[in-house]
């Protein structure tokens, strides 16, 4: 066993294993894995730049349902035949799944059963990002998979986009983050893309006297009606949520905010917060480096949320199967 362990209970067979993570985990067991996992998502990546988001998001869904343990991964709960988190609302709009099957894969041919699912996800979300030319940070590796699965989760502990910043906290406490790994972590949504149904309540009849969101600018708002999300209930169309630079890891998602340009509520809510509103201003008033240090501190920590060590969980064959 590598790293700082800990055992529960009188004997080792009887009891639990549970360990740090620790930095190249697999330095002996696959000494080629992180690299086989860098090299396909630099060769990818850069074709499907819109995948780095994917995974990203994918990365957070996992850690915040169970820890991060590709639970989000799997396609049935076999025992119950309930449904699994892969299939509930907020995971309808996940992709990259292939995307990790693949390494998997590749990984597998190389090693086969030695690196979990969990850690795959995990560092394909940081390959990805460093790809397109953001943050990079350390993956403390040693993550084992799951063996459950349950779509209810999700919407209870995933931060929706309609929350306010008392419930967003609560769901970030629940996961031992706080309110500037808040700030710092929602600056992702500087990439990728979101469906109209995600914020069209703003726009449509938002306290049911057929209005806009007031905190939402008004030309802005006029914009997405006109343009982009034409009917009340379009759960289609996509939408860039840092327009014109979507594609870019900066920190313009911040300067929006102040702009009352943040497309959902949950992004809104961080400027009406004296608390978050100063973490805003202080990212925006120090360097981009600064800025990048601090979310490479807190993707480690939620990269840390309820993982599975030592012996719990197992190391799944097939990401989107527990192993029979
Ligand atoms: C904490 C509160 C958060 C809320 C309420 C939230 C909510 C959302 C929603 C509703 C979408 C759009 C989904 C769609 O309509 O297709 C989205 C997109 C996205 N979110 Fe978040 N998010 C949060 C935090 C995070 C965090 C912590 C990360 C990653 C570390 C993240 C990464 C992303 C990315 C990359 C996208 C774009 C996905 C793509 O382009 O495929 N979000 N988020
Ligand atoms: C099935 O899902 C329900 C919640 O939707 C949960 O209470 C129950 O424990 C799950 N059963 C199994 C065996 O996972
Ligand atoms: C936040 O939302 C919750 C649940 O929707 C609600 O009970 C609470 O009153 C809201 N808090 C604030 C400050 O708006
Ligand atoms: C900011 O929000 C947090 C979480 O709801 C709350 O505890 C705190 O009192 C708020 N701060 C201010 C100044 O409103
Ligand atoms: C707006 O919402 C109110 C209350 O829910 C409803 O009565 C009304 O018909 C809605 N208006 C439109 C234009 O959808
Ligand atoms: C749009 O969605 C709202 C809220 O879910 C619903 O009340 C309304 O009936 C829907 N309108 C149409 C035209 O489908
Ligand atoms: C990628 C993926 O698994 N998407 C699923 C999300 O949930 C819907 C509804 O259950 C499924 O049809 C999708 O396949």
């Amino acid at each position: 066993m590598k790293g700082v362990c800990l055992i529960f209970g009188v004997l080792v067979i009887l009891g639990s294993v549970r360990c740090e993570l620790t930095t190249g985990f697999y330095s002996h067991s696959c000494p080629k894995a992180e690299k086989i996992i860098q090299d396909y998502v630099n060769q990818h990546i850069l074709k499907v730049p819109s995948l780095a988001a994917a995974l990203i998001r994918m990365h957070f869904h996992d850690c915040f349902v169970r820890g991060c343990d590709a639970s989000l991964l799997l396609n049935v709960t076999p025992t119950s035949g309930n449904q699994t988190e892969k299939g509930a609302i907020p995971n309808q709009t996940i992709l990259g799944f292939d995307f990790i099957d693949k390494l998997k894969s590749l990984v597998e041919a190389e090693c086969p059963g030695v690196v979990s699912c969990a850690d795959i996800i995990t560092l394909a979300a940081r390959d990805s990002i460093v790809v397109i030319g953001g943050p990079s940070w350390k993956v403390p590796t040693g993550r084992r998979d799951g063996l459950i699965s349950i779509a209810f989760d999700t919407f209870t502990q995933i931060p929706a986009p309609f929350d306010n910043i008392t419930i967003l906290q609560q769901k970030l406490v629940n996961k031992g983050l706080d309110l500037k790994d808040l700030v710092v972590l929602s600056g992702v949504h500087t990439i990728g893309v979101a469906h109209c149904s995600s914020f069209s309540n703003r726009l449509y009849n938002f306290s049911g006297r057929g209005d806009q969101d007031p905190t939402l600018d008004g030309e802005y708002a006029n914009n997405l009606r006109s343009r982009k999300c034409t009917t009340p209930n379009d759960s289609t169309t996509l939408v860039e949520m840092d327009p014109g630079s979507s594609k870019t890891f900066d920190r313009s998602y911040y300067t929006l905010l102040l702009k009352r340009r943040g497309l959902f509520q949950s992004d809104s809510a961080l400027t009406k917060n004296a608390t978050t509103l100063k973490y805003i201003n202080k990212i925006l008033k120090g360097s981009l480096k600064k800025f990048y240090k601090q979310f490479a501190l807190s993707m480690q920590k939620m990269g840390r949320i309820d993982v599975k060590t030592g012996s719990a969980g197992e190391i799944r064959r097939n990401c989107a199967f527990v192993n029979s």
